[in-house]
């Protein structure tokens, strides 16, 4: 059987020939003792890179969302967080399992939310209402199929949040690819923030692994959190290698992914059935709605998948992402398949 077009997520990618070259020959230790060196080497580097005291290796985005929201908050209190966001809705309800706090989702325009609008949703607390400790914020925005949210706008939230005195967690799953679209290196945007999560395992395609970053108390707390979530890993740094070479040589590579899924919108958003701005399309990712008369959603995707094409469901409709293994030949198929389904 020939390869599927697999267009489901930049997570489906596999490592590259010198990331396992490099698991391969990972000087490694038992990382839960502090003594793998490449774990070490990979924290530092990322920690580093976003201009933060310290960093913290986690086997995943949500375990490392997880672990901020329940180092910056205690029960009782309520976070502030935009009502598409990837840490509201996908991760299995983590703030409320975990964290014990109260979600207030905010409305925004396209992940931006309104400066204004979180200062009228920050709460004194009292008898009755809760404390406000948290505002979490996104970029790029994955629900927001992948907008990246203007500096401006995160800024304008941070002086909110630092008049209140209330902290910043930024889910920056993907904000190498923020930062390859606006031009703003990665660390203007984490300076926005008090800790900020990003996916090694994502556009930078390492086959496992986020990184937390933050101050030097928030990262030995979070530790301390991530051995209670069984986070604690042993001889790691066969992982981390591979997320040293994510950050190191995978960003470059990100501007590839965003001219392909730009030549992808621009197709399909021409066909009947597709509801699409190819301007609104500013990174990886390509959410559509999906409207005909005869085919539903999921009868459309199993048909794409006949033709060796995958994409996944979302509530807005379809999501198509592009990313390091697929090359112009599969957006051709794509669009072929588009085609002869819809015409
Ligand atoms: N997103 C995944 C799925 O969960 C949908 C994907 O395929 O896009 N923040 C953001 C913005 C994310 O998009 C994701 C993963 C995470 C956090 C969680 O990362 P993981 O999957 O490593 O837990």
């Amino acid at each position: 059987m020939e390869k599927f077009s697999d267009f489901r997520s930049d997570t489906v990618t596999k490592p590259t020939a010198e990331m396992r070259k490099a698991m391969a020959e990972a000087e490694v230790g038992d990382d839960v003792l502090g003594d793998d060196p490449t774990v070490n080497k990979l924290e530092e580097l990322a920690a580093a890179v976003m201009g933060k005291e310290a960093a913290l290796f986690v086997p995943s985005g949500t375990m490392g969302n997880s672990i901020a929201v329940k180092c910056w908050t205690q029960e009782l209190d309520e976070v502030i967080i935009e009502a598409r966001s990837h840490i509201y809705n996908m991760e299995s309800t983590h703030m409320t399992f975990i964290s014990r706090v109260t979600p207030r989702p905010l409305k925004s325009k396209r992940g931006a939310m309104d400066p204004e609008e979180i200062e009228k949703n920050i709460k004194i607390p009292s008898v009755h209402l809760p404390r406000t400790s948290l505002i979490c914020v996104e970029n790029t925005h994955n629900n927001w199929g992948g907008a990246v949210v203007p500096l401006a706008n995160l800024k304008a939230v941070k002086k909110v949040a630092d008049q209140h005195e209330i902290k910043i967690h930024f889910d920056g799953a993907r904000i190498f690819n923020a930062s390859t679209a606006s031009g703003i290196p990665v660390k203007e945007y984490a300076a926005v923030a008090d800790s900020l999560m990003f996916c090694l395992s994502k556009g930078l395609a390492a086959p496992v692994g986020s990184m937390l970053v933050g101050p030097g108390d928030f990262i030995n707390y979070g530790r301390r959190v991530r051995k209670a979530l069984g986070g604690g890993m042993r001889q790691v740094g066969i992982l981390a290698a591979a997320g040293i070479i994510a950050i190191t040589k995978m960003a470059g590579r990100l501007k590839e992914d965003h001219i392909k899924a730009k030549r992808l919108a621009k197709s399909i958003s021409e066909l009947p059935a597709v509801i699409l701005d190819p301007d609104d399309v500013e990174t990886d990712i390509v959410i559509f709605g999906f409207e005909h008369p005869e085919i539903s959603v999921s009868d459309f995707l199993d048909r794409l998948k006949s033709q060796g094409v995958l994409a996944l469901p979302v509530p807005q409709g379809i999501r198509m992402v592009t990313n390091k293994d697929v090359d112009d030949r599969d957006i051709e198929r794509a669009i072929a398949a588009f085609q002869e389904i819809l015409s």
